[in-house]
């Protein structure tokens, strides 16, 4: 008997759609972020911390996933950034074809940042590929230290690790030093950076290397189009 396995072929068909959405933000030369974390880690208030130091010299645009309403897209649009709101019902992650639907009806000309703020969920996200530049996850370090054992497959995924919520780390019993170390051994050459979304320690730091980021992203960009 032939064996489907269902699971990879969900998974394939994701990709082929995921590297059309690639294509569709390489011709609008933006750079696309896919920005993962448990529920409630501090996605949102990243971006808005984020978008407030990089809206003077940049044009940004954001799509913002969740299971129910558009109260985080509501919270982008009050920093006068566009924000293009799906909700996904009882679907735990985005996934390629949604993003695909959005681009549609959201028009990515003349923005050079997009962000995507994923379904709060520390599983399925990760395995979703969407055609986006950089993977980002929001760890809030008071959720405990042994997350990155237990559900590795994130911290493995991504780019950078942004440990939020340090300002709470006294009421925590938390060692920040212990998280990193677990963060290390499921990924050893992630970026990581102590933030606190609240107080703006660690922010500074993060956009700076962000803008390094995007500079070399659209180093590369010119240099793939003098190649063809
Ligand atoms: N103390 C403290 N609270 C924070 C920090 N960052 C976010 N919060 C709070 O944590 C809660 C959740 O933050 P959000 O930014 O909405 O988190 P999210 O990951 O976007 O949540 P979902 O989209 O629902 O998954 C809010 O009450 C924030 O004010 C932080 O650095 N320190
Ligand atoms: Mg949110």
């Amino acid at each position: 008997m032939h064996k489907i396995d269902i699971g990879t072929k969900i998974l394939q068909a994701n990709e082929e759609i995921a590297f059309e959405n690639k294509e569709i933000f390489r011709r609008y030369g933006i750079f696309t972020v896919n920005v993962m974390s448990a529920p409630g880690a501090g996605k949102t208030s990243l971006l808005e911390e984020t978008i407030k130091r990089l809206k003077n010299d940049f044009s940004i645009a954001v799509i913002e996933g969740d299971l129910q309403t558009s109260v985080d897209s509501e919270r982008i649009k009050a920093l006068g950034v566009p924000a293009y709101q799906i909700t996904t019902g009882n679907v735990c992650h985005l996934d390629a074809r949604m993003i695909h639907n959005a681009l549609h009806e959201f028009k990515l000309d003349g923005f050079d940042i997009l962000f995507i703020e994923n379904v709060g969920n520390l599983v399925c996200p990760a395995e979703f590929y969407l055609g986006e530049d950089l993977k980002v996850m929001v760890y809030s370090v008071v959720e405990g230290v042994e997350k990155p054992k237990k559900y590795p497959l994130m911290f493995h995924e991504v780019e950078v690790v942004l440990l939020n919520k340090i300002d709470l780390l006294p009421y925590s019993g938390v060692e920040l030093s212990e998280v990193e170390k677990n963060v290390r051994e499921v990924n050893p050459t992630a970026k990581i950076f102590p933030i606190s979304c609240k107080t703006g320690i660690g922010l500074d730091e993060w956009v700076s290397w962000f803008r390094n980021r995007v500079a070399k992203f659209r180093e590369n960009v010119k240099s793939e189009k003098n190649l063809h």
